[in-house]
């Protein structure tokens, strides 16, 4: 049975720390590499190897609030962070959900299906809107995203050896086509749920036209920054994860610094059972830089830590070295805390194209060469119709 337990308020998970794939992989191995085999690695899962545990970390001897307040004598560095948003302050006063760990899986058979959001033919995956119906969640919105994952090269033996049927699906004279029913090990469906969902994460997943906005720094005081601080996704799964209330053994790496460290650990989107969809973010522990616009000088050293120790965590871990690595922020992003993404450069990752994604190494560069940089220039993101920013840059205008 299921316990019926608010896995956060706008918060994929809002830090019960569940492993989704318990939903449907017995082996439970997303994330995890229970049983998914490491082929790079002859001893244990990389994610785990020299993977700082709570206790060997060091405790963080200066407050990330310290930062903000090293910050603010910047100047135009502390205008840019503006004041705080509602939704943090509410999180900070305690009334966000956070911490409460979930035993249960979602009830997924429970789940009525209302409608699909989008459904991708290239990336085998459909993103439904669904509600559950037990008596404890009923009508509670959730998106569930089911996901072909990639092929195991070390598993492929298994799936021509152990296959349950081989159908054939027609012959023409020496080319053929089969349906092969693999066992239930090897058909793994990489799920995500998000329970409860928002409207605006059933937003975020449906297909929608797009837009290409060019906002400047004008636009973004007057019409992005009070979105923001009025809409954001919650990002409390970001500070459970700072404060090893969730993924705590997934850690890859972690700077405790207050002010230029970070945590690096393997992005919801990554299974962790191979290497060619790597995808890993590195989420800073200072809480008031919200997006690249924030970015001033003073964080060079903190991006450069990122960069640095992020590269040589992957290769440590994974073998892939940092010229086969992206390592980007996106412009912009869905939370506002700022994260920087690493996925493997053989990997069309989502998210990756030229008006969302900016090179950390690019950014570092343009801050060295003027402080002001992204307070400064326009920047160009692609927005769906139906987006509540979408519509404040028409009233605007600006569209
Ligand atoms: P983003 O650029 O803010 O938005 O990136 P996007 O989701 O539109 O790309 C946030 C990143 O955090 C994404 O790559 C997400 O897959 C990842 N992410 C989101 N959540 C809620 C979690 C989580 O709970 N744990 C982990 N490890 N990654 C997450």
């Amino acid at each position: 049975m299921w316990a019926p337990v608010r896995w956060g308020r706008g918060s994929f998970f809002g830090g019960a720390g569940v492993d989704p794939l318990t939903l449907l992989v017995p082996q439970g191995d997303w994330g995890l590499g229970g049983g998914g085999g490491w082929p790079w690695s002859p001893a244990a899962p990389p994610s785990r190897q020299g993977a700082l545990s709570p206790a060997r970390r060091p405790a963080p001897r200066l407050s990330w609030r310290r930062c903000r307040r090293a910050g603010a004598v910047r100047g135009r560095g502390a205008m840019a962070e503006g004041p705080r948003p509602k939704r943090k302050r509410e999180e900070e006063a305690g009334a966000a959900p956070h911490g409460g760990t979930v035993t249960a899986p979602f009830p997924l058979a429970e789940l009525r299906l209302r409608r699909v959001l989008r459904e991708s033919a290239r990336d085998k995956a459909v993103f439904l809107h669904g509600e559950v119906t037990s008596p404890s969640g009923e009508g509670t919105d959730a998106v569930v995203i089911l996901e072909k994952t990639p092929f195991q090269e070390e598993k492929v033996s298994d799936l021509l050896k152990k296959h349950t049927k081989l159908d054939l699906q027609m012959r023409n004279d020496i080319y053929s086509t089969y349906h092969l029913y693999p066992p239930v090990e090897l058909s793994e469906i990489k799920t995500t749920v998000v329970y409860p969902a928002t409207e605006k994460h059933l937003q975020k997943y449906l297909r929608q036209e797009v837009h290409l906005i060019r906002e400047t720094w004008e636009d973004y005081k007057n019409i992005t920054l009070p979105f923001i601080q009025s809409q954001s996704f919650s990002i409390q799964w970001v500070y459970n994860i700072l404060e090893k209330k969730a993924e705590a053994d997934r850690i890859i790496h972690e700077n405790p610094d207050p002010c230029n460290g970070f945590v690096l650990v393997p992005d919801f989107k990554w299974n962790q059972n191979q290497l060619d969809d790597l995808y890993l973010i590195a989420l800073i522990h200072r809480r008031e830089v919200k997006s690249l616009r924030d970015l001033t000088a003073e964080h060079i050293p903190l991006l450069r830590n990122i960069l640095q120790e992020g590269k040589e965590a992957v290769v440590k871990h994974f073998g892939v070295p940092g010229s086969q690595l992206r390592i980007y922020l996106h412009y912009q992003p869905s939370y506002y805390h700022l994260h920087v993404h690493f996925t493997a450069l053989g990997y069309d990752a989502p998210g990756s194209s030229v008006e969302r994604a900016h090179l950390l190494a690019d950014v570092i560069d343009n801050l060295a060469m003027d402080s002001m940089y992204y307070q400064k220039r326009a920047l160009t993101f692609a927005l769906r119709a139906d987006e509540l920013l979408f519509k404040k840059f028409q009233e605007a205008g600006r569209v």
